[in-house]
């Protein structure tokens, strides 16, 4: 999340602020019969704020949830809200799902021009008999709600971002498409001038960048899970996706199961990262399967990461994936394919920002 906003919210002036308040002890304090609530990455730290205002006055946890992440929506971010990286061909386009205590679930997915995505899908949830929608009814929908149509520009950090990459053109050459650094595929035109996998001129399939321009990991996805004073669940999950990736393509944020996962006997998990591995394991519901086994959450995060690790083998270098959850004793933990994953925490005791542990080292 870009510092200067972090700052005109009052909460956070910049990453170094953020490291100040990591605490490097071990996740997952016992916080039984209190709310809770935990989101991935640092910009978790704000939202997680948002979201306490709820829980605090003994709110319901799917309230906090969606409060929670608005406030990442609403802020310039490399990867959630209409502030953040576009795809390919220039166009922003969000992704969001949202899950209750009753296995009542919402989902939008390649959604443009709509400011808070994870209010679409509630209104999904709540108000039709379908779970999710896409694209150009998807935001008719919205529009219908009464959700104001935003004009389309890109962020001037988007902006910068989407030319240098147009200018590297990150999708040559495609050596062996089997090998690229990311799974999500993206086509060009022939005879566009970009190198096939076979050294032709394409149409070839090549990747959303697994890393970003600076180095980080392509993804920031706020999902947010969090247990209320009544002890129910709710869970929310909200992104731009991969960015500069393929016109249409979704990720595991809208995808219930992959992204996110409520089951309020058991527990409520949340994936950011290369959401096509996501997917590929039913990720957060693995993770709610793993605790109803009666794995410990942080145990539970880690089995999913080692299966994705297992069923990638080589490749699982080359990408990111974290799991967060929550069971229903109000234990939390978290885990990550590779170390730099961070997630949030704050229940009545506690506030600080986690570093998960990995799979690499
Ligand atoms: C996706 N899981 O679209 C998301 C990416 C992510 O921050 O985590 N973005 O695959």
């Amino acid at each position: 999340m870009q510092s200067s906003l972090l700052g005109s919210l009052g909460i956070f002036m910049n990453r170094k602020a953020v490291a100040a308040v990591v605490d490097h002890t071990s996740a997952g304090g016992n916080v039984t019969g209190q709310p809770v609530v935990l989101s991935t990455w640092d910009t978790g730290v704000a939202a997680n704020k948002g979201a306490w205002e709820i829980l605090v006055k003994n709110g319901h946890a799917l309230d906090a949830v969606e409060a929670g992440v608005r406030v990442t929506e609403a802020s310039i971010n490399c990867c959630v809200g209409l502030g953040a990286n576009p795809d390919r061909d220039g166009h922003v386009t969000l992704d969001a799902s949202i899950m209750d205590h009753q296995w009542n679930c919402g989902a939008v997915a390649a959604l443009e021009r709509i400011k808070h995505p994870i209010s679409v899908a509630r209104r999904v949830m709540e108000k039709t008999p379908h779970v999710l929608l896409v694209g150009v009814g998807a935001q008719q929908f919205a529009v219908a709600e009464g959700f104001p149509l935003q004009p389309e520009v890109l962020s001037e950090d988007a902006k910068k971002a989407y030319q240098e990459w147009l200018k590297k053109s990150e999708y040559k050459p495609v050596i062996n498409i089997e090998n690229t650094k990311s799974s999500g595929a993206v086509p060009h035109a022939a005879g566009d001038g970009v190198a096939a996998a076979d050294g032709s001129d394409g149409p070839v399939y090549a990747a959303a960048p697994a890393r970003l321009a600076d180095g980080g990991w392509n993804h920031d996805t706020i999902g947010m899970i969090a247990m209320d004073a009544a002890g129910n669940l709710s869970g929310s999950c909200t992104t731009s996706g991969m960015a500069f990736k393929m016109r249409g393509r979704v990720g595991d944020s809208p995808i219930v199961g992959a992204g996110l996962f409520v089951d309020n006997e058991v527990g409520a998990v949340t994936a950011t990262g290369q959401g096509e591995d996501v997917i590929r394991i039913c990720g957060s519901h693995s993770v709610v399967e793993y605790m109803r086994q009666g794995l410990s959450p942080e145990q539970a995060c880690k089995a999913a990461v080692e299966k994705i690790a297992r069923i990638k083998k080589e490749k699982a270098k080359d990408i990111q994936v974290g799991f967060i959850a929550i069971n229903k004793k109000g234990e939390t933990g978290g885990y990550a394919l590779q170390p730099g994953f961070s997630y949030a925490i704050k229940s009545g005791t506690e506030e600080r920002l986690i570093p998960a542990k990995s799979y690499f080292s």
